[in-house]
């Protein structure tokens, strides 16, 4: 068997895709799926106006490669700290990569400065202006390559 054959049995790389609690934008999610799934990825959609309990039980009825949030109502940057938080805090889910972007703050600026905040924080990767769908491109195949993720291994 060539090693590409062995390469295609590779199951999907799975993700959980979310809004926060406060944000009702929807486009955004749909972009970020659209744009994951282009890249090989599954992904489960929770939609907009999610609760932290609600993202922590799906993540762990199937543990997720990676977990995304996407926000772009202006109080992301806060609310994001909650729920990494709550997710780092749970040991089956405080390993698995979680990326966050969008539109995280009411000003440019701001959003500048909370970046380096929030990896502190916990997150792997915070994705904000231009670059931001470049990069996570770069950072999904980086990450689907991982030899030990999780694919969607149940808790
Ligand atoms: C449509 C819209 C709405 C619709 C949403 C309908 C729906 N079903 O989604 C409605 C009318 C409901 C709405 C409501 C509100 N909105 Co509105 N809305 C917009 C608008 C005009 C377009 C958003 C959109 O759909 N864009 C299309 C998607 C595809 O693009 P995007 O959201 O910009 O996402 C891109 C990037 O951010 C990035 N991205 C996003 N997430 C992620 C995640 C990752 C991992 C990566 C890599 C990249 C990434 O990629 C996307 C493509 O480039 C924007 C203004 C604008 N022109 O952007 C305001 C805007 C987002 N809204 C805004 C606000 C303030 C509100 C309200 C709070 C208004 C109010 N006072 O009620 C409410 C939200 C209430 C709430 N609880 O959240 C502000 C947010 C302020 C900020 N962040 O600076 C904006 C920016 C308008 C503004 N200039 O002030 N809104």
């Amino acid at each position: 068997m060539s090693p590409h054959c062995i390469a295609e049995k590779r199951p999907k790389p799975y993700a959980v895709l979310s809004s926060t609690p406060s944000d009702s934008h929807t486009w955004n999610l749909l972009f970020v799926q659209m744009l994951m799934e282009e890249n090989g990825w599954s992904v489960t959609n929770l939609g907009a106006c999610v609760p932290v309990a609600m993202l922590m039980d799906e993540s762990l009825r199937r543990v997720p490669d990676m977990i995304v949030l996407s926000t772009v109502n202006g109080h992301g940057a806060q609310e994001a700290r909650q729920v990494i938080a709550a997710l780092r805090a749970q040991p089956s889910l405080a390993r698995v990569p979680v990326a966050l972007g969008g539109k995280l703050c009411v000003s440019e600026d701001r959003e500048r400065a909370v970046v380096d905040e929030l990896v502190a924080a916990g997150f792997d990767a915070v994705l904000v202006g231009d670059t931001a769908v470049p990069v996570f491109r770069s950072l999904l195949t980086r990450a689907a390559a991982m030899p030990g993720r999780h694919a969607g291994r149940r808790a």
